[in-house]
């Protein structure tokens, strides 16, 4: 019998191209470990883990069976106005493992939830403390901080944001994002060059009056928009002007969170801490959707005044703290730990570094970028078809070896399981190779 559903007209999907994808759908129907099973009977290997989201691999046995318990001992938990025991015991653990001063944390259910969360958040805390006149928001170009209006708003993807214009918020800003192909071209990590783009900052600072400027978001590592790793001394040098001008640092970490930097966060790894902090993906290791912002204690604590009958902040999801979320997310921060994920991933960089960059010749190919278990080949585009080599690459992948392939018009990203077998991050790229010569 067919696993193939008899109807694909009528699920709108998500950034996808449904027309083309329609006339011939990537079915999968299961997954295990690092593969995913199709409706044609095959098993394939996920060079994405998910989309991000599944750094341990899928349908891990612990996460499932803490699933499987905590859907049938409560389901749902009102969500105002009332707790229940897991929520509060991720919050403690999630904030142990957070660096220092980190303390508070705010569940959503997604990484755009999360981010227009951490937004609100910034405003109402400038208020609390008297400097209501702090309402700009500052983003970077080619940055992605997911769909919903503040995340559209302060993200830098044009595709994303071009046909909602003056919907948009209005008091936002972007700085200069920091990729250069005359200067960066093939660097493996961190390049040398583009330190000084943090000073962009100091150019907005200058043009609205600090004073005026709320928060700073970035994502540490730019995912989405082609893994485009920070010039080295750069993050360090946005916090230190944020500090000079009392402006907020939020660092987007839904895709950097939980390991994918071999640490716990890439405020870990770079050794820079931010005000606010957005997560989502491997909080469950994409087992059920869930997010959160992990906020310092001086934000928290600012919000904490007014009569004590009332709310503090008016922000909250039906779903906030989920019960099933929040074991998904309690059972994957055990595996982390017991396993050694984050090791493990800091372990495999190397290998994966250098796997990523044997392409590097490759004549198609107009850069690869690198950091941590990020990964990101650039294609050249065909003359007047953007995105048509990236697709037809990843449809190739799919069909004829059994590998998915993330793509972004002509850019293949790349983000191995944490705990990838280092023959498989090997076979991914000859398997890109043997595509790119296959096709024109
Ligand atoms: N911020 C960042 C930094 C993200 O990477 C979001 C916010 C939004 O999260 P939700 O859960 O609302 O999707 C993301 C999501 C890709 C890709 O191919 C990346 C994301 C989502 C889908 C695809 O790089 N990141
Ligand atoms: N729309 C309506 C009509 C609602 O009643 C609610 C929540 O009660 C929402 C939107 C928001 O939904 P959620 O809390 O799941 O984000």
């Amino acid at each position: 019998m067919s696993n193939s559903p008899s109807n694909v007209d009528s699920y709108w999907m998500p950034f996808t191209a449904n027309r083309d994808f329609k006339k011939k759908p990537r079915i999968i129907t299961g997954a295990e470990g690092h593969y995913y099973f199709t409706d044609d009977g095959r098993k394939v290997y996920d060079s994405f883990s998910g989309l991000w989201t599944c750094g341990v691999g899928h349908c891990h046995p612990k996460i499932v069976e803490a699933v499987q318990k905590q859907v049938a001992k409560l389901d749902y938990s009102i969500a105002f106005q009332m707790g229940h025991d897991k929520a509060f015991e991720l919050a403690g653990k999630v904030t142990d493992l957070a660096p220092d001063g980190l303390e508070n944390i705010f569940f959503t259910n997604s990484g755009s939830e999360s981010v227009d969360s951490a937004l609100k958040i910034a405003l109402a805390y400038h208020r609390a403390r008297g400097e209501g006149h702090r309402t700009r928001l500052i983003g970077r170009e080619r940055g992605y901080h997911g769909v919903n209006f503040g995340g559209m708003s302060v993200g830098g993807m044009f595709p994303n944001r071009k046909v909602f214009g003056p919907s948009l918020l209005p008091s936002v800003d972007h700085m200069r994002h920091t990729f250069n192909l005359e200067e960066n071209a093939y660097t493996r990590g961190q390049p040398q060059w583009g330190t000084h783009l943090a000073d962009d900052l100091e150019r907005l600072c200058a043009l609205h009056d600090a004073s005026n400027i709320a928060a700073v978001i970035v994502e540490p590592v730019p995912g989405s928009s082609g893994i485009l790793p920070p010039p080295v001394g750069y993050l360090e040098r946005l916090r230190e002007i944020c500090d000079r001008h009392g402006i907020l640092l939020i660092f987007d970490e839904v895709i950097t969170a939980f390991g994918r930097l071999g640490a716990p966060f890439a405020a870990d790894r770079f050794g820079v801490t931010p005000d606010l902090m957005t997560m989502a993906k491997g909080l469950t290791n994409g087992v059920i959707p869930m997010g959160a912002v992990l906020v310092q204690e001086k934000i928290h604590d600012a919000l904490m005044n007014g009569p004590e009958q009332m709310i503090e902040l008016f922000h909250g999801y039906t779903y906030s703290g989920h019960p099933v979320a929040c074991a998904a997310a309690l059972a994957s921060l055990e595996v982390y730990e017991e396993e050694g994920t984050f090791e493990q991933a800091r372990e495999l960089q190397g290998h994966f570094e250098d796997a990523i960059h044997s392409l590097d010749d490759h004549p198609m190919v107009t850069d690869v970028r690198n950091f941590g278990l990020m990964g990101g080949i650039d294609l050249q585009s065909r003359e007047g078809a953007p995105g048509a080599r990236g697709m037809e690459a990843h449809k190739k992948f799919f069909w004829e070896e059994d590998l998915v392939v993330r793509h972004s018009a002509d850019l293949l990203q790349f983000s191995p399981f944490l705990n990838s077998r280092p023959e498989d991050i090997t076979m991914t790229f000859e398997t890109v190779r043997k595509v790119l010569d296959s096709i024109d």
